[in-house]
Formats: structure tokens, C-alpha cells, sequence
């Protein structure tokens, strides 16, 4: 068999590098915390960010970058509570910088405190995409299994938070949190663990009052 030796003398991957950095430092200096918000299809991310847009009740500038392979749905449960943008990828199974750029272009000229980005439901792709964030937050639901972080290593290594979702759901459905969140902390030791019920409401608040740390710590501070 023949074999051709290629040899890439560009690395093709710096310009999308150099454009999420940039996003990323842009936003910074506006103030703006930008959090990647990851999960398997269903885990509760636009819940989530529906229970955090009614706890702040319009104390903070919140915009969301909503991403789904068709259909607006999500932009249309957040539009009565943030700004949002519907970035339909047209079938490609996570976000990249980009098209998060291009929708940011959409949004209303203001110094937002935060962005969410709702990335497509995939627990694989969009770990190996930077999107410009300052803070990548993973969730799983308790109905999807506690063997998900050693069999999706990845997501959780690049994560620096996880929120285990539909508490509620627990007394019904063989999952634990001690062991998902051992597995976890072994793939990642630096990962901050938190536990929500969007439906109830219990642990948004804590969940809030994190993200208003994290935004004081990692944009505020930095850019003082
Ligand atoms: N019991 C329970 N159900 C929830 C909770 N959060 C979300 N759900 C339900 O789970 C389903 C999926 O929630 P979504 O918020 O759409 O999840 P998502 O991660 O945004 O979904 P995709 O964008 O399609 O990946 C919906 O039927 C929600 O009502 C929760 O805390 N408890
Ligand atoms: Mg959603």
C-alpha cells in the first residue's frame, strides 16, 4: 500500500484558538463571567437557567446563547426572562467559537454580568471545544446514571463544576451522588460539586450565589 507522509506546517487549529481567547479577554474586561453550560440532551440546562434568571429577578444583566441542532424551543422558554439568542447548528452535535460569536453580535450592545452558553445536548463533542468561556459547568441529571463520569472522562476533566440535577427525582431511581461525585473528583480533583432541583428549586440559591463568586473572582478581580 502506498503511503503519503503530510506535513502540516501551520497549526490549523490557532486562528479558532486565538478567536475564543480573545472572546474570552473581550469579555472580561467588559465584566462579563461567560459559562459554557454542558450536559447530555435532557439533563435540565434550560431549566436550570430558567430557575437562575427568576431567583435573580433582574439584579444582573443576563443573556443567553442558546445551541440546538433544530428548532428555537429553548430560546423561546428564556425569552421572557433574558435576552437570547437561538444558535441552530443545523445538525453539527456541539458549539464552536465562531457561530458563539456571531450570535453574541445579536444581542443588545450593554455590559452583561453574565453569558450563558447552552450548548447542545452531547456528553462527548463539546468537551473538546472552547467557546470562549471563563467557567465550564457540566450537568448530571440523577436519572442518567452515577457511572457516567468514569465513562465520559473527558467532559468531566475539562469541567470546572458539577451540578447533579433533578434532585427531586432521587428517591425514585438508583443513583448516588457520593459515588458519581468519587468518580468525578478522581477525573478531575479541582471540580466544585453542586446538587439542584430546578423543578423545586432547592439549591439555586446556593447555586446563584456561586456563579456571583466565580464572576467576582474570575472577571472582577482579574481585570481590577
Ligand atoms: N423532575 C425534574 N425534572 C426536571 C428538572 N429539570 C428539568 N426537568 C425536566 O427534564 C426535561 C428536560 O429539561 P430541559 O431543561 O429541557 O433540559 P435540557 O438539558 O435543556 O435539554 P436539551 O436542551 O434538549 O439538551 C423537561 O421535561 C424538564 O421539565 C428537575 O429538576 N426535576
Ligand atoms: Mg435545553
Amino acid at each position: 500500500m502506498n503511503r503519503t507522509v503530510v506535513t502540516v506546517a501551520r497549526d490549523v487549529l490557532a486562528a479558532t484558538r486565538e478567536e475564543a481567547e480573545a472572546f474570552r479577554a473581550r469579555r472580561a474586561q467588559a465584566g462579563t463571567l461567560v459559562v459554557n453550560l454542558l450536559s447530555s440532551p435532557g439533563a435540565g440546562k434550560t431549566s436550570l437557567l430558567q430557575a437562575t434568571a427568576a431567583h435573580w429577578q433582574g439584579r444582573y444583566r443576563v443573556a443567553v446563547l442558546v445551541g440546538d441542532l433544530a428548532t428555537d424551543r429553548d430560546a423561546q422558554r428564556l425569552a421572557p426572562l433574558v435576552d437570547v439568542v437561538q444558535m441552530t447548528t443545523g445538525g453539527a452535535c456541539h458549539l464552536e467559537i465562531p457561530l458563539v460569536n456571531k450570535a453574541f453580535a445579536q444581542l443588545p450592545n450593554c455590559p452583561w454580568d453574565f453569558i450563558f452558553i447552552e450548548n447542545v445536548g452531547n456528553l462527548v463533542c463539546p468537551a473538546s471545544h472552547d467557546v470562549g468561556e471563563h467557567l465550564r459547568v457540566l450537568m448530571l441529571s440523577v436519572t442518567e446514571g452515577d457511572d457516567k463520569p468514569a465513562k465520559y472522562p473527558k467532559m468531566f476533566r475539562t469541567s470546572q463544576t458539577l451540578i447533579v440535577s433533578k434532585l427531586d427525582l432521587l428517591p425514585y431511581v438508583p443513583f448516588s451522588v457520593a459515588a458519581a461525585t468519587e468518580d468525578a473528583c478522581r477525573i478531575q480533583p479541582d471540580l466544585t460539586v453542586l446538587t439542584v432541583s430546578a423543578l423545586k428549586g432547592s439549591g439555586i440559591s446556593e447555586w446563584c450565589e456561586y456563579l456571583e463568586a466565580q464572576r467576582r473572582q474570575r472577571v472582577l478581580a482579574a481585570t481590577d
